[in-house]
């Protein structure tokens, strides 16, 4: 058999895992990895502007596509550059492999002060990886990247990195390896007496609620939490971060609970004696600070989690069950389908309807302030949730992510979750748009947030991944202006920003430009934005 090298090794392993996207921004120390990516044209290297870019492409492409995305960096400032979407993907549980190239083996052994980008790959990424590790001998190569690209998605899903030295990667192997498919193991299931448990409680409880995770998402549980819902006509409400899982046109739907939420969600969870926690970590923004805020100290909960490690952390349970969340509700619902056949749920109506007034109520209050204040956040958020068709997906970053409270998410809203980093919207969404190509895929950002990654048209250009980005201008970074004005004495620091013309920007991009200043032109360009697959950029100039 030919001869190979590590590089060839590497790039044949991730085709073997049927890898087709790898982002990130090549250098002399990663040649011979990109090499072998130009010999394969099925696989496509999107090399973004800033590897802060490729990350985020990769942490929408890996949730659009629920699967691990890669990303290919270099050594030094190619890798630091993408620290804060490592973070990310760790803090949200995202599977990425991050691949970097490192120096000779001869320089770095130099000590990182005297060579070229020298510095502490693996150490650097210990914190924020499920597993960082350097290829020290080309022996370890099929073990280490089988073992890597594994880890990415067992059990609490997340990043690793994985460092080759330049000289490694064209070190040869006497013959190329074979990389068998592995079959995935079962995923873990519920027992029967905590299934029998889980059902009892459902039934008995008075109020009782959902709440749902992401875990449901990558579990592909959605079907699974509606059908429930709709036997035991259960309110569901989703994490900040899960917005959409559950779809919240649905009459069962809450919307977010805590931070982005609706006051309706916290008046039903408040009032509810039982809690069927699915796929979710009780975060500082679901629990409002984990206290009592919009998790009742009356209800008991049952949490279901892939992760033992989250079962009862931030609230104790009266159930923990450590499984798939789709696993153990097929299992639950059986349970409750033999114990009460007479299903649908006869009292069911009552809570629908119940939901349903909340959510009329709110609407109207939220109708007469949009009527009355112009230009406004809420008012294209308004529009935009009416001119929605369902099959869009929204990406959005930071603290925009709260204002979608008045979006009717059909499906899931990608965005930076809790962790809120802004500067990583746009971005995202040409990895949603490459992982879902025939979604019309729609980026809200701020107009902070955008210019931390506008580079990233040149990439969208580049690669011909046309989305629509709705950026809210109000040249600052506007919530934390409000804060300052309102905590420090009307004392403005660091928070007014110049913003050029950013339909002339997109234009020079070779995107569509659009900017709107009045109220009535946000529907029919919105319209127009919506129902075309170009490169879309909206400047929409708010007047607060
Ligand atoms: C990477 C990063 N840097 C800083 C922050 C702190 N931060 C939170 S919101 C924000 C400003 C957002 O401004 P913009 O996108 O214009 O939205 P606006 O508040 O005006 O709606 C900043 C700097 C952050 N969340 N992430
Ligand atoms: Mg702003």
């Amino acid at each position: 058999m030919a001869e190979t090298n590590i590089a060839e090794t590497v790039i044949e392993y991730l085709c073997s895992q049927n890898v087709r996207h790898i982002f990130g921004v090549l250098a002399h120390t990663s040649f011979a990895l990109g090499d072998a990516i130009a010999k394969r044209p099925h696989l496509r290297f999107i090399n973004s502007q800033h590897e802060g870019g490729a990350g985020n492409m990769a942490l929408g492409y890996a949730r659009a596509a629920k699967k691990p995305a890669v990303c290919l960096v270099s050594a030094g400032g190619g890798a630091t550059n993408i620290v804060t979407a490592v973070a990310q993907a760790y803090k949200e549980s995202v599977p990425l492999f991050v691949i970097s190239s490192d120096i000779n083996t001869a320089s770095s052994s130099k000590g990182a002060w005297s060579s070229f980008h020298g510095m502490e790959h693996v150490r650097l990424f210990e914190p924020i990886t499920k597993q960082s590790l350097k290829l020290e001998r080309v022996e370890e190569i099929g073990s280490v990247l089988d073992s890597l690209f594994r880890l990415t998605t067992r059990g609490r899903q997340g990043p690793v990195f994985l460092i080759i030295p330049a000289d490694l990667q064209g070190a040869s192997l006497p013959e190329p390896l074979t990389f068998s498919p592995t079959a995935d193991p079962a995923a873990p299931s519920i027992d029967s007496r905590s299934a029998e448990m889980a059902v009892d409680l459902l039934l008995k409880a008075t109020a009782p609620v959902v709440l749902v995770g992401t875990g449901v998402d990558w579990s592909g549980a959605q079907r699974e939490v509606q059908e429930l819902a709709e036997l035991l006509s259960l309110p569901v409400a989703t994490s900040y971060t899960a917005k959409g899982v559950f779809p919240e046109k649905h009459p069962l739907a809450l919307g977010c609970l805590g931070v982005g939420g609706r006051p309706y969600a916290r008046e039903f969870f408040l009032k509810s004696d039982l809690i069927l926690a699915l796929g979710t970590t009780f975060s500082e923004g679901t629990t409002l600070g984990f206290g009592h805020r919009s998790i009742s100290d009356q209800a008991k909960i049952i949490q279901i989690d892939i992760d033992p490690d989250e079962l009862g952390r931030n609230y104790p349970t009266q159930l923990s069950v450590q499984a798939d969340v789709k696993a153990a509700l097929c299992a639950i619902i059986d349970g409750v389908k033999s114990k009460r056949p007479s299903t649908p749920d006869a009292g069911g109506g009552g809570r629908v309807q119940e939901i349903q007034q909340a959510k009329q109520a709110w609407k109207s209050d939220l109708d007469k302030k949009t009527a009355s204040e112009g230009l406004t956040y809420d008012s294209v958020l308004k529009t935009l949730n009416e001119l929605l068709t369902g099959t869009e997906i929204l990406v959005t970053s930071g603290m925009t992510g709260d204002l979608l409270r008045n979006i009717d998410a059909a499906t899931p809203i990608i965005h930076a979750g809790e962790f809120r980093a802004i500067g990583t919207a746009f971005a995202t969404s040409l990895g949603v748009k490459l992982g879902l190509p025939g979604a019309r895929v729609v980026c809200v950002s701020g107009d902070g947030s955008f210019m931390m990654e506008q580079q990233e048209l040149a990439t969208a250009r580049f690669h011909n991944i046309p989305v629509l980005a709705i950026i809210l201008r109000n040249n600052a970074y506007g919530g934390m202006k409000r804060d300052q004005l309102h905590h420090y004495g009307g004392r403005v620091i660091g928070t007014e920003l110049f913003v050029p013309d950013l339909a002339r920007l997109a234009e020079l991009f070779g995107a569509k430009g659009y900017t709107i200043t009045r109220p009535e032109e946000v529907r029919p360009i919105l319209q127009k934005s919506l129902e075309s697959n170009d490169s879309v950029v909206i400047d929409v100039k708010v007047d607060k």
